[in-house]
């Protein structure tokens, strides 16, 4: 058995979620926070037998997608704040990020 763990943009979410109940499987939605951007985002939990994990890959890759999102790098530790310029850069946020891990135990009571 495999955990797959997915953290994906707010916006792909609900597209996500239906995707994976009209293929009947499992997850749970968490929310969470990127460490980076400090913005929103969800990590779904998906618990599942290994001959599934390629389908559900190709579920999440085709409902998420990537997008630019420009964001104001915090000063520098120990910079001259009246030295430091703020300039936005922009990253590139997604698709999804993907961890795929093996499952010890799974248990329901
Ligand atoms: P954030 O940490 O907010 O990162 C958002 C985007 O900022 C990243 O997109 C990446 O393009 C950029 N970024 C992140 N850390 C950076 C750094 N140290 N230097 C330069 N640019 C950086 P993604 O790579 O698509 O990641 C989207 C979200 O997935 C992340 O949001 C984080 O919540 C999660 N994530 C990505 N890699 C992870 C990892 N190795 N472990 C845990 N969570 C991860």
């Amino acid at each position: 058995m495999k955990m797959i763990v997915a953290v994906v943009q707010d916006k792909d979410s609900p597209r996500l979620a239906h995707n994976l109940i009209q293929a009947g499987i499992r997850a749970t939605k968490l929310a969470s926070t990127g460490g980076f951007l400090h913005a929103g985002n969800t990590t779904f939990i998906i618990g599942t037998s290994d001959d599934k994990v390629d389908e559900i890959q190709e579920i999440i890759r085709s409902s998420c997608r990537a997008r630019e999102q420009v964001v104001t790098p915090m000063s520098p530790m120990g910079s001259q704040l009246e030295s430091y310029i703020p300039y936005p850069v922009s990253v590139q946020v997604g698709g999804a990020t993907l961890f795929v891990l093996d499952v010890e135990q799974f248990l329901q009571f």
